[in-house]
C-alpha cells in the first residue's frame, strides 16, 4: 500500500536556487533518454551475431534516474562512494558520460566485449566505479563495511584526520531488500557504530517477477530505527501535495495511501482513463476530487496521479541536503518502475524492452532529433552552454580521479619458522602472526585481522592480545579488570588491530571487501587478514566472489578443514572447499602440510595480495599435530613451495610411481611411500602446497609452450609410471594431475558426508590412510602396466 511511512521528519531545504532544478531537471531527462536509448541501440540496432537477446532493463533504469542524477550531478562529494543497484547500469553510464567519465563508444558498446558493463563493475568499467555490483544485497552491505574501514583508517591515522570523511551510499532496490546479507550487515554495523552512510531505497514496489508484497514495507522504517538509523521518506511530490492542500484533498490522499500496491501499479500503466474510472468510482461524492477530475485532462491526470516523490527533482534535493550529519540515513523513496515509459508500472516490465515504434515515439516526446541521440543536450529546453556550465561546476566533475594510490608495505625477506617438533598448521599460523605482532614496524602496523567469532579457535588470540580489538570508543575488558583468569585479554579501543564480526560469514567476505579495497578506495593500504572455518567458506561464497571480482585483496585463513578434524564431526568437514580454491579467480589458494611451508607462503602472501597484478590468498590449514621435517628452507625449495609443489623424496631416475599428497595427510603418505620402497624402489613422494598454482600454471604452459611445474616434476618419472594422489578433500583437487603426463592414476580423497571419529577411523573409512594408499598403488601400478 501506499500508506504514509512514519519516520518522514520536517526538516529546512536547503534551497536550490531555480536555475539549479532547471538544470538538474533536464540532465535528469536526459539521463531517462540516454539509458533508455544504449539499451535500445544494444539491443535494436547492433547487429546480432549469436541471436541471443542482449537485455538491459529500462524500466528499473527509469525507475532511479531522478535519484541519481540528483545525486551525480549535486549532492555527492568527491570523496562520497556508491554501490549502485545492478541494473541501474545504464543510468550510471549516462551519468558518467555526462560528467566526461565515459566515452561515447563505450555507451554504444553497452554489454558488448569491451563496452560499458551490463552492471557497474570496479575491474572491467576502468576506475569510475566505487563499488561493483550485480548480485542483489551485497553492493548494499559492502558500503556499511566500507564506512566502518573509512573510520578505522582515520582512527588509526593512516588517512588525514581532518579530510573529511565521505559518506558511502548505497542505491539499493525495494525487493533488493529481501537479501538477508542486507540485515546481517544491519546488525554488524549497529554493534560497530558505523556512521556516513545512506542507503536510498528506489521503492517502485515490483521485483523482477511481480508487484512487491503491500506487508513488506509496512516495518521497514520501524525495523532501521530499531538500529540507530534515521528513516527519511520521500513520498509525496509536489504536485500531489497540493493536490492534497486542496479542498477534499485529504481524501485523495487517503484513497491513494490505501490503493494496494498492485492497483496502484496497474493504474500507472492503464494511464489517465483508469485513474479516472476509479476515483469517480470511489470519490465523486466529493466536490473537492470532481474539481481535481475536471481541472486535469487524462494526460495531467497520469501525471498528477504518478507525481511521488522520488521523481520530483525539488522533493529528492530537499531530503537530501537536508542530512548534515553522520547518523546512517535510509531515504525511502517512492518511485515508478518504468517511470515516463510506455510500460510504467506494468508487473512484468522488468527485462521489457521498447519496441521500435514505442522508441519512435519517446524520441519525438524528447525532442531528440534522428541522429542527435548521443549528443548531451540535444532536445533539452535549455542552452547548451548553460548545462556545460553546470556540468563542469559539479563536484564530481572538478574531483580527480575516483581510485586513489597508496605506497606499498614492505614485507621482509623471511618470517621465521616457527619453533615446535610437533605442531599444526593452525599452531604455526597462530605463533606466525604473534610474531608479527610483536615486531615493531610499518608491516605489522597495517596488517589488521578479522573473524566472524572465530578468532580464539582459528588461534589468533596471540595477535589479539598483543594487538586489541578494534572499536571506535574505549572499552575496559572487564574479565581482565575484575582478575577473572583468561589467555585472551579483549581490550577494545580505536588503536585495536582486529574487527571481530558477529557469525556471519557474508560479514566476513564484505569486510574483507572493503578492507582489501582500502587503498583504492581510500589511499591508505591494509594488509588484511580473515580467519573462518574452512566448511564456511560456502555460507559465505556469493560474498566471497563479490569480493574478488571487484579485485579486493587479502588474505583468508581456513581453519581447520577436512575430515582430519575428526571429533568435531562432519557438518564441520569440508570437502569441495579445495577445488573452490582451484577454480575461484582472484584467489590463489594453498594447503601446506608443515610450519616452514606455511612461514614461506605467509610471507609470499603479504606480497602477492600488494602486487599489481596479484591476487588474494587463501590458505587452506589443519588442526592435526604433524612431527616437522628437520630441515633448512632454500631459495629453490622456497620457490618451489610457492609455486605449488616439490619432491618430498626424490623419485630414482625413471621412477616408475609417485604418491602426490597435499596437505595434513603427510604422515600417510610419507608411511605408505616408506611401505612401498621394498617393492618399488625409487617410488617419488611428491609434496603438493598449491593444486590450484600448480593448475594454472600447467595450463598456462599449454598455451605458451613453456615447460610448467607439473611438467618438470612428473618428467623425473618414467613416461608410463603410476600416480597416487592423497588429499583430506575431493579427490578432483589432484586427479587432474594424471592428464599432465598422461600418467595412469589412482585419486584417493574424500567425496562423501563426513562423521565424527578418530583421525585413524576416519582416514580409514574414507580410504586416506597408508593402507589405502599402498594398496592404490598397486592397482595404479597394474593400471600402468596394462597400458
Ligand atoms: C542474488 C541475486 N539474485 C537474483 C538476481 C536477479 N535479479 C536481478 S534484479 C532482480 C529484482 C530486483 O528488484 P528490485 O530490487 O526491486 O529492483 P527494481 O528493478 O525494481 O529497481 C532480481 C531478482 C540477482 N541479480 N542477484
Ligand atoms: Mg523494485
Amino acid at each position: 500500500m501506499l500508506r504514509a511511512l512514519p519516520g518522514g521528519r520536517n526538516r529546512e531545504p536547503a534551497a536550490a536556487s531555480a536555475e539549479k532544478l532547471a538544470c538538474l531537471q533536464a540532465l535528469e531527462k536526459k539521463v531517462l533518454w540516454l539509458s533508455t536509448w544504449m539499451i535500445h541501440n544494444a539491443n535494436h540496432l547492433r547487429p546480432s551475431r549469436d541471436g541471443l537477446k542482449v537485455g538491459g532493463h529500462q524500466a528499473s533504469s527509469a525507475s532511479v534516474a531522478t535519484l541519481m542524477t540528483a545525486l551525480y550531478l549535486d549532492v555527492m562529494r568527491p570523496q562520497d562512494r556508491v554501490a549502485v543497484k545492478p541494473h541501474a547500469a545504464p543510468v550510471f553510464h549516462a551519468l558518467q558520460y555526462l560528467l566526461g567519465r565515459q566515452s561515447r563508444d563505450k555507451l554504444e558498446r553497452f554489454r558488448a566485449y569491451g563496452g560499458a558493463q551490463s552492471y557497474p563493475s570496479r575491474s572491467k568499467d576502468g576506475g569510475i566505479v566505487d563499488f561493483s555490483t550485480g548480485s542483489v544485497g551485497l553492493g548494499v552491505g559492502m558500503t556499511l563495511f566500507a564506512s566502518l574501514v573509512q573510520d578505522y583508517l582515520r582512527l588509526h591515522r593512516l588517512t588525514p584526520a581532518d579530510a573529511a570523511p565521505g559518506r558511502m551510499i548505497a542505491l539499493a532496490g525495494d525487493a533488493e531488500l529481501d537479501e538477508g546479507n542486507i540485515f546481517e550487515a544491519l546488525l554488524e554495523g549497529w554493534k560497530h557504530d558505523v556512521r556516513n552512510l545512506w542507503w536510498v531505497v528506489d521503492y517502485n514496489r515490483q521485483s523482477l517477477d511481480a508487484v512487491v508484497s503491500d506487508r513488506l514495507f509496512g516495518r521497514i522504517d520501524a525495523l532501521f530505527e530499531m538500529f540507530g538509523w534515521r528513516v527519511v521518506t520521500l513520498k509525496y511530490g509536489r504536485l500531489l501535495q497540493a493536490a492534497f492542500a486542496r479542498p477534499d484533498g485529504d481524501q485523495l490522499r487517503e484513497w491513494i495511501d490505501s490503493c494496494p500496491n498492485s492497483l496502484y501499479s496497474a493504474l500507472v500503466y492503464k494511464g489517465g482513463e483508469g485513474w479516472r474510472e476509479h476515483l469517480r468510482r470511489d470519490l465523486n461524492r466529493y466536490p473537492g476530487i470532481r474539481a481535481i477530475l475536471d481541472e486535469h485532462d487524462d494526460p495531467a491526470l497520469a501525471r498528477l496521479m504518478t507525481n511521488l516523490a522520488g521523481h520530483d527533482m525539488g522533493s529528492v534535493l530537499d531530503a537530501f541536503h537536508a542530512v548534515g550529519d553522520d547518523q546512517p540515513t535510509c531515504f525511502i523513496a517512492y518511485t515508478i518502475k518504468g517511470y515516463g515509459l510506455p510500460f510504467a508500472g506494468h508487473k512484468d516490465n522488468h527485462a521489457g524492452l521498447m519496441n521500435p515504434d514505442q522508441m519512435a515515439s519517446f524520441q519525438a516526446s524528447m525532442a531528440v532529433p534522428q541522429g542527435a541521440e548521443w549528443e548531451p543536450f540535444a532536445g533539452l529546453d535549455l542552452p547548451s552552454a548553460e548545462l556545460a556550465a553546470f556540468l563542469e561546476s559539479v563536484p564530481l566533475a572538478r574531483a580527480s580521479s575516483r581510485q586513489r594510490q597508496s605506497a606499498p608495505i614492505e614485507v621482509p625477506a623471511q618470517l621465521p619458522v616457527p619453533r615446535g617438533r610437533i605442531q599444526s598448521t593452525q599452531e604455526a599460523f597462530g605463533r606466525l602472526l604473534g610474531g608479527l605482532a610483536s615486531s615493531e614496524g610499518e608491516l605489522a602496523g597495517h596488517i589488521v585481522t578479522t573473524s566472524p567469532d572465530v578468532t580464539v579457535s582459528t588461534n589468533l588470540g596471540g595477535w589479539v592480545n598483543r594487538r586489541g580489538v578494534f572499536d571506535r570508543a574505549e572499552r575496559a575488558d572487564i574479565f581482565r579488570e575484575e582478575k577473572v583468569v583468561s589467555a585472551q585479554r579483549w581490550a577494545m579501543a580505536p588503536q585495536g588491530q582486529h574487527i571481530e564480526l558477529g557469525i556471519a560469514e557474508s560479514n566476513l567476505f564484505l569486510n574483507l571487501a572493503a578492507l582489501g579495497l582500502a587503498g583504492p578506495l581510500f589511499g591508505a593500504r591494509l594488509l588484511p587478514i580473515g580467519t573462518l572455518y574452512d566448511p564456511f567458506i560456502k555460507r559465505g561464497l556469493d560474498a566471497l566472489n563479490y569480493a574478488l571480482y571487484q579485485d579486493a585483496r587479502f588474505i583468508l585463513v581456513a581453519t581447520p578443514s577436512g575430515i582430519t578434524l575428526a571429533p568435531e564431526g562432519g557438518a564441520h568437514q569440508s570437502v569441495v572447499e579445495p577445488l573452490i580454491g582451484l577454480g575461484q579467480p582472484g584467489l590463489v589458494a594453498f594447503e601446506p602440510a608443515y610450519a616452514d611451508e606455511l612461514a614461506v607462503l605467509l610471507r609470499w602472501a603479504l606480497e602477492e595480495i600488494q602486487r599489481d597484478d596479484g591476487e588474494s590468498v587463501y590458505l587452506r590449514l589443519s588442526t592435526r599435530p604433524l612431527e616437522q621435517p628437520a630441515r633448512g628452507i632454500d631459495a629453490a625449495l622456497s620457490e618451489a613451495i610457492v609455486a605449488g609443489a616439490y619432491w618430498l623424496r626424490e623419485p630414482a631416475p625413471d621412477a616408475e610411481l609417485a604418491i602426490v599428497y597435499c596437505g595434513a595427510v603427510a604422515p600417510e603418505a610419507l608411511a605408505a611411500h616408506a611401505a612401498i620402497s621394498e617393492d618399488v624402489p625409487g617410488a617419488g613422494l611428491l609434496a603438493i602446497t598449491s593444486p590450484s598454482r600448480l593448475h594454472r600454471d600447467w595450463r598456462a604452459g599449454l598455451a605458451s609452450g613453456a615447460t610448467s611445474a607439473a611438467v618438470r616434476l612428473l618428467g623425473r618419472l618414467r613416461p608410463d609410471a603410476a600416480l597416487v594422489t592423497v588429499a583430506d578433500s575431493h579427490p578432483a583437487t589432484l586427479s587432474w594431475l594424471g592428464a599432465v603426463a598422461g600418467n595412469a592414476i589412482v585419486p584417493l580423497g574424500v567425496d562423501g558426508f563426513g562423521q565424527s571419529g578418530d583421525i585413524p577411523d576416519l582416514y580409514r573409512v574414507y580410504g586416506l590412510d597408508a593402507d589405502a594408499i599402498v594398496d592404490a598403488a598397486a592397482r595404479a601400478c597394474l593400471g600402468a602396466a596394462a597400458r
